[in-house]
């Protein structure tokens, strides 16, 4: 049971106080929403004002930590849907198609409320990625994020970025050193910041992260490692796990990988690489991916999108008796 009980208000910072099962907490509340606060307190009284704050706060209980969320927040979201033990789709689309394709995947997107649109790739460029991002919102209006492989990609129409580091390699600029040029620009847009712990597995072949990072991936039967670099990756405070099998990986990352990171780090776990067809991505979702990515299927072939729509649906059927 969770009750919200008073906003203090300070200079420069307002502070949310609210109940949960009997203990109380506070929370800063973010710079946007502080400003459509103050709006509503010069025209609403305070008691509707905190109605309305519960209908933008999502408290999800893990472990023994209280996480509060912004309703809209990518990671509330998840944290959302896992709760509610759904599952998410997302597709990835590559900027450097051509604009009909684009355009064409959006809409295919948007028929089959596909959950989140990531968009990037290892070569892309700041231009390219705008154009894109354009094409993409007049046929989806769903979530957008970018999915970044340097540090040029950023832009503001896109609701968010995955902030990646790369864990499973031992390159320090795609570890640290991209992410420090990108974030005096990250700091100063309106971008939702998404800390994720980025491991990439063997998918049987060399992949363009893999060649262009010259990292080298977690071999694909070594679970142990998986967890422990996830594990470092929530203790160095991401907030997320994705562990790509790299774009058109000819295997998928195996089942057994998967359950043992999802049962060892809990975090919300983003699966990708080589998922094209129903088989593929009922086996992620099933060992517990709380979301899939495709790429390369949904490129070659639209009605991937519908089909792998349905799979992520068929999780989310409750059994009312
Ligand atoms: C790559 O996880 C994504 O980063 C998608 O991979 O293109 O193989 O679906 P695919």
């Amino acid at each position: 049971m969770t009750s919200v009980h008073f906003l203090q208000r300070s200079p420069s910072k307002l502070t949310l106080s609210y109940a949960h099962n009997k203990k109380y907490f506070s929370t800063e509340i973010v710079k946007p929403l502080q400003r459509l606060i103050v709006a509503m307190l010069k025209t609403k009284k305070d008691q509707y004002l905190l109605d309305f704050l519960k209908n933008y706060f999502t408290f999800t209980l893990v472990n023994k930590y209280i996480f509060v969320w912004f309703m809209s927040n990518f990671l509330s979201n998840l944290y959302q849907l896992k709760n509610d033990g759904k599952k998410a789709l997302a597709v990835l689309i590559d900027p450097d198609q051509s604009e009909e394709s684009v355009l064409n995947i959006a809409h295919h997107c948007q028929a089959n409320s596909v959950d989140f649109v990531f968009v990037g790739g290892s070569l892309t460029t700041a231009g390219i990625l705008s154009e894109a991002i354009k094409n993409i919102k007049k046929n989806y209006f769903g979530k957008i994020y970018i999915f970044p492989g340097n540090e040029f990609m950023i832009d503001n129409n896109a609701d968010g970025i995955l902030f990646l580091s790369l864990l499973s390699g031992r390159n320090p600029e795609y570890l640290i050193g991209k992410q420090l040029v990108a974030a005096p620009l990250l700091a100063a847009s309106n971008l939702e910041i998404i800390p994720t712990a980025y491991l990439l597995i063997d998918g049987g072949k060399e992949t363009s992260v893999s060649y262009i990072s010259n990292t080298k991936p977690i071999p694909s039967d070594k679970s142990d490692i998986a967890i422990a670099t996830a594990l470092a990756g929530k203790m160095l405070g991401m907030q997320c796990v994705y562990m790509d099998a790299g774009s058109g990986a000819l295997n998928p990352i195996p089942e057994k990988m998967i359950s043992s990171v999802m049962k060892s780090v809990n975090l919300p776990l983003i699966i990708g690489g080589g998922i094209r067809n129903i088989d593929t991505a009922t086996k992620a979702f099933s060992s517990g991916a709380d979301l899939i990515v495709i790429g390369n299927g949904a490129e070659d072939d639209r009605s991937i999108i519908e089909q792998i729509s349905a799979v992520r649906d068929s999780f989310s059927v409750k059994i009312e008796f």
